[in-house]
């Protein structure tokens, strides 16, 4: 059986995995059963970064060893996967002893071959990032041009990997093969940002702090943490130990990777390779991000979009569906929560949806849920005909690049094709005049006969909607791929089962505040989780202070935007569909306006009437468990949730200006 290797990246250890982490392990998973499908051994690595100083400042924060802080949160990554069925063959920790024993002789193999040498590195370097730049390369003020971050000037003793030797045949790689890094935006990024004007040798090791693999000749000095987090694609698959399946699976079919980490990928991982002689991946894929309203998702931009909550209401096809259709992989695309019901409900719930109970019902409706045999063919079955047996193929073209999006349309097609024969071929019509019995048995077997072959295209991707067509159709769940070339596998006399609603089409502006509620409750419980074992270890979550005080400075006229007044609460009203809010009326001089609020649990409706309370006054109105809030009250909490209304000292006239 041929086999067949790919990757995600390490991850690193964060308990704030975002929808954004998913795209990759989604898209691993999806060519995962696609290429099982397709007859391959396919083997799956993915998992945890562990090493660095990062994860090392981290621990000593919340009072936790390095090895004990990413325990803890490890079980939410390996949570995170399970709920989402990601089907890994291999979860690499870079903390397990038999990759950790690998990545010290790999080093002493480069080292005895010449490979790396001892020296004194200076450099700016990025703590998150764990990267060093050169002064041209960062962006302006000193900022790492990767995250935009603050970075140091750091000046340790070194070991340095001759990066620069293997420039040009770099270059002769990408040229040779333009297969070897996709997409071909990506090739040009790494020609003229780092290859065009030479390479520098990389320095390898780290003396600063000690959480990583010790240099095994020299135990002041660890590993850096790319060399040895890239190692993990070796060892998963045995490297040094278990020889047969190494090179059963090396090298790797494919790496996929974002884009801010093709730079390690496509020049450091080649290069080490080539000098460790080691055979090198056949394909580099850099896929885009998912961006938050044009930013990317990031706990400090209070931006988040967790998966957990929209895979608990909305199920794990749904997730997967929208990520891999929505967006273009190579690219960058901006999530939005409307952008995900619309495509739920135009996609899932209108076109797959009804064509599955359109069908079944009409089968039960004229022939008692029993497939009829098919008769004579007309021009219009020949058409379905058509697009149907040949679909696979396309979407077989569209896989070869990873064009999910691609391939998900080209099922569609089928889909809404499938959907206009029946319109054009009006079942219920025929179903009234006995002549025209064997051309009804037709239409109701070619309709079957096509959600058939779609539910096989789909499986890669929605596989539990796969099945329950499947299930439908009575037919086994395991599918064969190449069955969706050929027509007319379906038996006559099979009885079919009626199943409830695929997808049930959503109300677009009550799902988004239902799943904001989930996001929100889940950001906080998270945050408990945390200070519970951060708390029981001593340490003290110094990670979101740190965030806070980092956030960037803004301008007088930046804070001008914002309009504060003070207003009068005139009226206090329970929220007639959320227990924890409060619906404020509040006079701001001459005008009167709604606001809602969470400050139930603190202060009683007396309490409240007649206080005079401060108010951002031009923030666009949003609406909270479908009423409109139009303007935020300001108030401080506490630690220890304890809250306060902003007011003025003076007894002042609503509607008068703060600031
Ligand atoms: O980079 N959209 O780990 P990581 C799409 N440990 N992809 C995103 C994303 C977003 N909004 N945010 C993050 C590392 N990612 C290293 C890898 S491999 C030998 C070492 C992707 O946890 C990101 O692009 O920071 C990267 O591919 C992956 O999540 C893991 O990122």
């Amino acid at each position: 059986m041929k086999s067949y290797y790919l990757t995600t990246p390490i991850y690193y250890p964060s308990d704030n995995l975002h929808i954004g982490h998913t795209y990759c392990t989604v898209a691993a998973d999806s060519i995962k059963r696609y290429k099982k499908l397709q007859g391959y051994d396919v083997f799956f690595t993915t998992g945890t970064d562990e090493h660095g100083q990062k994860i090392q400042e981290k621990a000593k924060e919340a009072g936790l060893e390095p090895k004990e802080y990413v325990d803890n949160i490890l079980v939410s990554i390996k949570e995170l996967w399970e709920k989402l069925e990601i089907d890994y063959d291999q979860f690499r920790r870079s903390t397990d002893p038999e990759h950790e024993e690998q990545v010290q002789k790999i080093f002493q193999k480069l080292y005895d071959k010449g490979e790396i040498y001892k020296s004194e590195y200076e450099g700016y370097y990025c703590t998150p990032c764990e990267s060093f730049w050169t002064e041209s390369q960062l962006d302006e003020g000193h900022k790492c041009p990767d995250c935009g971050r603050e970075t140091k000037i750091s000046k340790e003793e070194s070991y340095f990997f001759r990066l620069s030797k293997y420039r040009d045949k770099l270059l002769e790689l990408y040229e040779k093969n333009p297969e070897f890094l996709e997409p071909l935006s990506r090739k040009k990024e790494m020609v003229s940002n780092f290859l065009k004007d030479g390479l520098d040798d990389l320095s390898v090791t780290r003396s600063s702090f000690d959480w990583g693999v010790k240099v095994p000749f020299d135990e002041d000095h660890v590993i850096y943490v790319w060399v040895d987090a890239l190692s993990c694609y070796l060892t998963a698959i045995g490297y040094g130990f278990d020889e047969e399946k190494f090179n059963k699976y090396w090298p790797a079919n494919v790496h996929l990777v974002g884009k801010e980490i093709v730079r390690f990928h496509a020049i450091i991982w080649p290069a080490l390779l080539m000098a460790l002689d080691i055979p090198l991946p056949k394909k580099i894929f850099g896929h885009g991000w998912i961006l938050f309203d044009n930013d990317k998702m990031s706990k400090s931009k209070g931006n988040v979009v967790y998966p957990e909550p929209i895979i608990d209401l909305y199920g794990t096809d749904a997730l997967k569906y929208f990520l891999l259709r929505e967006f273009s992989f190579g690219s960058d695309g901006s999530f939005t929560k409307e952008k995900f019901m619309k495509r739920l409900n135009s996609d899932l719930a209108n076109d797959l949806g009804n064509l599955v109970s359109r069908t079944i019902s009409m089968v039960d409706k004229y022939n008692d849920l029993y497939l009829p045999e098919a008769h004579q063919i007309t021009e219009i079955d020949q058409d379905l005909i058509d697009l149907a047996t040949t679909t696979s193929q396309k979407v077989d073209q569209a896989m070869d690049h990873f064009q999910f999006s691609n391939a998900l349309e080209e099922i569609w097609n089928l889909i809404r094709r499938s959907n206009k024969y029946i319109d054009e071929t009006t079942p219920w019509i025929l179903a009234k005049n006995e002549e025209d019995r064997e051309r009804l048995d037709t239409v109701l077997y070619n309709l079957v006969e096509s959600l058939r072959i779609i539910s096989i295209l789909i499986k890669p991707f929605i596989s539990h909607t796969s099945d329950s067509i499947r299930t439908a159709l009575n037919l086994k769940t395991e599918v064969k791929w190449d069955d969706a070339n050929t027509w007319g596998l379906s038996q006559a006399g099979e009885k079919l089962k009626k199943i409830k609603a695929l997808f049930p089409r959503l109300d677009i502006e009550k799902e988004i505040e239902r799943l904001d509620e989930a996001n929100h409750a889940l950001a906080e419980k998270r945050q408990a989780e945390k200070a519970t074992w951060q708390h029981e270890a001593g340490g003290e979550d110094k990670e979101d202070k740190k965030e806070e005080n980092s956030k960037e400075k803004i301008t007088i006229d930046d804070f001008s935007k914002v309009e504060i007044k003070t207003a009068l609460i005139e009226e206090v009203e329970d929220h007639p569909n959320a227990d924890r809010l409060y619906v404020l009326k509040v006079k701001i001089g001459d005008e009167r306006r709604q606001i809602v609020t969470n400050i139930k649990s603190q202060f009683s409706k007396e309490y409240l009437k007649g206080k005079k309370i401060m108010v951002v006054t031009n923030l666009k109105p949003m609406k909270f468990r479908g009423l409109e809030s139009d303007g935020m009250i300001l108030a401080a909490e506490d630690k220890d949730g304890k809250i306060s209304l902003a007011t003025t000292f003076e007894d002042l006239a609503d509607g008068t200006i703060v600031g």
